[in-house]
């Protein structure tokens, strides 16, 4: 606080809260300064950044030297998952950051859990070695060797970029783990939904980021659903694999939660609001003058006089935002309201479903069901997203994002498929159903079609109707979608004819899609597995194309 890399906040209202303000050159992760690092470009692909070690070695290593000067060395044991655990693993990360510290000591089991846990397992640690350097983007690199499962992270002192149990371990490097174990490390969220008889499914869902990921896995049922629950089990990883039963075990490696600010209100999401009003470590959010924090979309009307994300004076005539669009919290886990019972289970929860889904305002229905689960691999390498910045002359600018891993498989994206595809072959598992999802249709006028946020419960609900045999549904050329009444819009404003256009699958545009689709999928020449373009050509078939 001295150097005022912390702020305190009002510890009557927020206690143990403070909020961090980062270099405003260094706000968000940076993908086009991540590499992954192996002796063959071919082994990242042509989807991921690749640098040779040797280059590496030349081009980062220097950077290194003498970057820590005059600061603290920190060693960071820490663990991702739970102790004991077959879904938990350890990394060390050296840092120069204060911030990093204490945010790794939300964000995973930190010290002596995971001293003992590579005590008791023998594994190798992950190693991760972090320095803030001087934060000039020009020297500023995120480097991942799966190989020797390190990461050299130099030049940032932000959250994705910086926090190296996230994303560079648990996504980019346990991909490749997992590749080789025959796991699957995703980046899902994990939800579980008891009904009133107490009988709870869980389902893992992979959503691009920026499509309420968090705000998904904290749901709140409506009124129409009284009686039901949603249990959070993690809002942003999955670590999977099959148990001796030949379900598929998830687990969210993470001890905390690191989301985005704006837009997180009472009514947007109640429990993550209910989640940070303590032991929080607020990051580029806006500062009220009696020291609360604050962002755009928060409850209530915005504060006459605060500072904004930078700490320079802010009123709400001010024409910058008061809080940086990708301002965010760190807090624990274990202080959310919804937090499953389940959470901290060793051997995890039984997944039912897999859901995927994007943000297209057009084509892609309200939901549906894939005919196989080879056809549900497809349905996820297909996956794209409407990009913030959508409209443009040319119409709306799509990102594919297979299974939202665009940025996080840390190997070559075709073989990543082949790994997906390979799982049905193994002896006794019983594979959970595949879903896609979409909240975000829009009409001719420009309007939301489904009212989304807890509503979407009724969209899990056909889910888990479908996961037991139940729930009407209509074969289309794409996978299965709800039939007329199957989905519960008791209450809602959503007329038949809404579900109806919600729920049709239009053959022309769908031709159109399976083009793009291919553009993306031809980057990948001969290794691109069998199984996809089988799948392609079905579909193409089924569509008479
Ligand atoms: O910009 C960052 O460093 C954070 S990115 C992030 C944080 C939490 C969960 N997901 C993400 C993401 O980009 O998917
Ligand atoms: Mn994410």
């Amino acid at each position: 606080m001295d150097d005022r890399e912390l702020i305190r906040l009002h510890q009557k209202k927020y206690p143990g809260c403070y909020l961090h303000r980062s270099n405003p050159n260094d706000v968000a992760r940076t993908e086009k300064l991540t590499f992954i690092s192996t002796p063959r470009h071919e082994d990242v692909g042509p989807t991921n950044n690749w640098m040779p070690p040797a280059d590496a070695k030349k081009r980062v290593w220097p950077l290194f030297k003498g970057a820590m000067k005059g600061r603290t060395m920190f060693v960071i044991p820490y663990l991702m998952g739970v102790p004991g655990s077959l879904l938990a693993r350890v990394g060390i990360e050296i840092t120069d950051s204060r911030y990093v510290v204490l945010s790794m000591r939300i964000m995973t089991r930190m010290g002596k859990a995971a001293l003992d846990s590579l005590k008791a397992t023998g594994q190798r640690a992950v190693r991760g070695l972090h320095s803030k350097a001087d934060l000039n983007p020009e020297r500023r690199f995120i480097m991942h060797f799966p190989a020797d499962e390190v990461i050299w992270s130099v030049g940032s002192g932000y959250g994705g970029n910086a926090l190296l149990g996230k994303k560079c371990f648990s996504l980019r490097i346990a991909s490749d783990i997992a590749r080789r174990e025959g796991w699957l490390a995703e980046h899902m969220l994990i939800v579980g939904l008891e009904s009133p008889e107490g009988e709870t499914t869980y389902m893992a869902a992979a959503f691009p980021s920026a499509c309420g990921k968090t705000n998904l896995a904290m749901l709140v049922p409506p009124e129409r659903f009284k009686g039901w629950k949603v249990w959070t089990v993690g809002d942003d990883i999955a670590w999977m694999r099959w148990g001796e039963d030949g379900r598929l075990y998830a687990a969210n490696p993470e001890a905390g939660f690191f989301g985005v600010a704006p837009l997180t209100s009472m009514k947007t999401n109640p429990n993550a609001m209910k989640t940070v009003g303590k032991n929080t470590i607020f990051v580029n959010t806006a500062m009220t003058l009696d020291a609360l924090p604050w962002w755009e979309g928060m409850d209530g009307p915005p504060p006459a006089e605060a500072w904004d994300w930078r700490g320079r004076p802010w009123t709400p005539t001010s024409s910058d935002k008061a809080a940086h669009p990708n301002s965010r919290f760190t807090a624990p886990a274990r202080q959310c309201p919804s937090i499953s019972p389940h959470w901290e289970d060793p051997q995890g929860v039984p997944i039912s479903a897999i859901i995927f889904g994007g943000r297209r305002s057009q084509l892609t229905p309200l939901v549906y069901e894939s005919l196989s689960w080879s056809h549900g691999v497809y349905v996820g390498a297909g996956m794209a997203t409407e990009t913030t910045a959508a409209a443009s002359d040319l119409g709306l600018s799509v990102r594919r994002d297979p299974m939202a891993m665009l940025p996080f498989c840390g190997y070559n994206m075709a073989d990543y498929f082949a790994h997906w595809l390979s799982m049905e072959k193994k002896p006794g598992v019983k594979l959970p159903r595949i879903f896609h999802v979409n909240w975000f249709r829009k009409n001719d006028a420009g309007n939301w079609m489904w009212p989304g946020f807890g509503e979407n419960l009724r969209v899990l609900h056909w889910i888990v109707e479908r996961c037991k045999g139940r729930g009407k549904a209509v074969e289309t050329p794409i996978g299965f979608v709800p039939g007329a009444g199957a989905i519960d819009t008791d209450g809602i404003d959503v007329s038949p004819e809404t579900m109806h256009d919600l729920t049709a699958v239009g053959g022309e545009d769908w031709k159109a899609e399976v083009e793009d689709q291919e553009a993306f999928f031809g980057q990948f020449g001969d290794r691109l597995p069998g199984g996809i373009r089988k799948e392609e050509q079905a579909l193409r078939k089924r569509l008479g194309s």
